[in-house]
């Protein structure tokens, strides 16, 4: 298959790729949908989906061919997580998860690293996490404590991370340590593959979370881990700008995961709304409900616009990409927000319930205003390029 994209951040899909996205959208229908409102009242980690993900190939959207992967683009990873996401967010975010924790090698990897790592990646085998986060470092990744000691062979880490996604799950951590206090932090950070049967490394708890419970989050701890020299990814020192090039990729990633969200919403508040009668009609058929079931409607397709224009450049190696991912991920994590309040309203009393979907697509939503660099970060990134 080719990629999605035409040029000047234009796109548009070949049949090809019509077809896959259908493949999708049939197996979330029939297998994913089904499952999202028990993966989130039970909180477990949905090992199920993650067997179909890696059945139906959709570990491998975010990776070339050469290694595995379906070689699609940008575009179609960020439409299948879209997909995805409508109906279990949860879920949407292993697909998001494994684009996250495998672009430090994509980008920056060895040879060696990569021919070991990214196959067993994309087929879903070995599942990662990105690492970056600390107890005192979230916003600020630049004042992170773990470090890493420089020894024969290798590297000894210490230290502990929070918030990592796929904690316990994850096989690969791909973590960023201190390997020089000497230096500015930008020239002092190192980036790692650490696997998750290491002996030191433990996660220490997971969090109970408000939503996007399906999707573990932990904190993984480090005593005395040695990490061969040939896991070590990019080059020693050069660890902050993997972390800051990843994201500015993976925040895509999120941003699709806010689109699906909103548009599962919409569209669940809009189909409720054809069916539920007050006052002797449907109530889709008072203004006060279609002024939100169209303001909804049409913020996430603002969205979309935004983060697909992102999506095509991120397939052009476009160098305003990091402006463009964060405010994409920045307004369809916003709209998600306002959007999901808005279906719990068009619901009333059945939207505060868990019987119906949109209170889980509220709790959702909030996580993705805050993970992969909160909002007021990628308003930062984005001022920052107008100054
Ligand atoms: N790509 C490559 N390099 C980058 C970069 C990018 N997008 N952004 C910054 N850098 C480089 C800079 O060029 C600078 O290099 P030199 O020191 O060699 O000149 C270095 O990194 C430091 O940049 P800066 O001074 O801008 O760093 P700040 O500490 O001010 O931080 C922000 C910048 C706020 C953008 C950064 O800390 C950030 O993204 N924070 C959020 C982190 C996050 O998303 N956490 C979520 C958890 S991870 S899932």
């Amino acid at each position: 298959m080719t990629t999605a994209t035409t040029t000047e951040g234009q796109y548009s899909l070949n049949q090809e790729q019509r077809d896959f996205l259908e493949v999708i959208r049939q197996m979330v229908v029939e297998k994913v949908a089904p499952r999202a409102a028990e993966i989130d009242e039970t909180g477990e980690f949905p090992e199920d989906i993650r067997q179909l993900f890696a059945e139906h190939d959709i570990f491998g959207l975010p990776f070339e061919q050469k290694y595995g992967g379906t070689g699609t683009g940008e575009l179609m990873l960020c439409l299948a997580i879209e997909e995805i996401s409508k109906a279990c967010a949860s879920s949407g975010v292993m697909l998001a998860a494994q684009d996250l924790s495998s672009l430090p090698i994509r980008l920056y990897g060895s040879d060696d690293l990569k021919d070991r790592l990214l196959p067993e990646m994309a087929a879903g085998r070995i599942l990662g996490a990105f690492a970056l986060s600390e107890p005192e470092a979230g916003s600020d990744p630049g004042s992170m404590r773990t470090s890493a000691k420089k020894v024969e062979g290798g590297w000894v880490l210490n230290g502990a991370k929070n918030w990592i996604t796929n904690s316990g799950v994850a096989d690969i951590y791909i973590t960023f340590a201190v390997s020089d206090h000497d230096v500015k932090f930008s020239q002092g950070i190192t980036a790692f593959a650490v696997r998750g049967d290491a002996e030191g490394f433990r996660i220490d708890s997971l969090e109970k979370k408000m939503g996007m419970k399906g999707s573990p989050t932990g904190s993984p701890v480090y005593e005395d881990v040695f990490v061969p020299d040939e896991d070590v990814i990019g080059e020693p020192g050069e660890g902050f700008k993997v972390a800051m090039a990843t994201l500015d990729r993976s925040r895509l990633g999120i941003a699709a995961q806010a689109v699906g969200i909103a548009q599962g919403a919409t569209d669940f508040a809009a189909n409720y709304a054809k069916e539920r009668i007050a006052f002797g009609k449907p109530i889709n058929r008072l203004q006060g409900i279609q002024f939100k079931l169209a303001d909804m409607e049409t913020h996430t397709a603002a969205a979309r616009e935004l983060l697909y224009r992102a999506a095509s450049m991120a397939e052009q190696d476009d160098p305003g990409l990091g402006k463009f991912s964060a405010m994409a991920k920045l307004f369809a994590s916003d709209v998600a927000m306002d959007v999901t309040v808005e279906a719990v309203q068009v619901l009333g009393g059945f939207g505060y319930v868990k019987e119906y979907p949109v209170e889980r697509m509220m709790r959702d939503a909030k996580l993705t205003q805050i993970y992969e660099g909160t909002n007021e970060i990628q308003r930062v990134v984005v001022a920052r390029t107008l100054a």
